[in-house]
């Protein structure tokens, strides 16, 4: 089932279902190099949802700020590199919204436990931002938010379930978007987790 809910978004419901199993192996080998830590913000504050990344690039931030490094900063070492589900699945995701050969070469891995969230933000640390984002939600489900270009702007709120993936692209890229406080539960794949992962062009 597709659902353009913006322009430039796209929600395929269930579209990873077929491939879970071989994506969460992958997220366990990810993670198995580069652990999940919970980083800190500019302003001091510790994020309630973990991450690790994969891909030439990884997301992280610290006291310094938010940027894209090609190394791990708890071990010095490169990230993971890219697993070639991850891979398939953004570029299938992506060319069913209209961006054929998309090429990610970084993935954020968000683990939510419950009641860990992500307040409103923009993802503007990429360097060309008309390249889509491929999101693909895994276990418990979420409430995801999704806003306009400015803060102030209207949220919306979307049911995001195991399998769903989102396609950001065009006018949608630089929407304001967040994740409320995940509700308790348990996934029968994945117990008290929601995992999503964030399939980027970043450099
Ligand atoms: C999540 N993660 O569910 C979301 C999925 C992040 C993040 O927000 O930055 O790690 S990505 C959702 C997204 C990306 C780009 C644009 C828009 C949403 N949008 O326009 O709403 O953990
Ligand atoms: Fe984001």
């Amino acid at each position: 089932a597709r659902e353009a809910f913006a322009p430039g978004a796209l929600l395929l419901r269930g579209f990873a279902l077929p491939r879970a199993e071989a994506l969460l192996a992958a997220v366990e080998a990810v993670a198995e190099i580069a652990p999940f830590r919970r980083m800190v913000t500019p302003g001091g504050f510790t994020m309630s949802a973990a991450m690790t990344n994969c891909g030439t690039a990884g997301w992280v931030t610290d006291r310094r700020g938010y940027r894209y490094q090609a190394e791990d900063p708890e071990s010095g070492r490169p990230w993971p590199d890219l697993p070639e589900a991850f891979r398939e699945l953004a570029e299938a995701a992506a060319a069913e919204a209209g961006y054929p050969g998309f090429a990610p070469d970084a993935c954020l891995v968000n683990r939510y436990e419950p009641g860990a969230r992500l307040s409103l933000h923009q993802d503007r640390d990429e360097r060309d931002t008309s390249y889509p984002i491929v999101s693909v939600s895994l276990g418990l489900p979420a409430t995801f938010q999704f806003g306009g270009p400015k803060r102030s702007d209207p949220v919306r709120k979307i049911a995001l379930g195991h399998g769903d993936v989102v396609v950001w692209g065009g006018a949608s890229r630089l929407n304001h978007h967040g994740i409320l406080a995940l509700k308790e539960g348990a996934h029968p794949r994945l117990g008290r987790q929601r995992i999503n992962l964030t399939l980027r062009r970043a450099l």
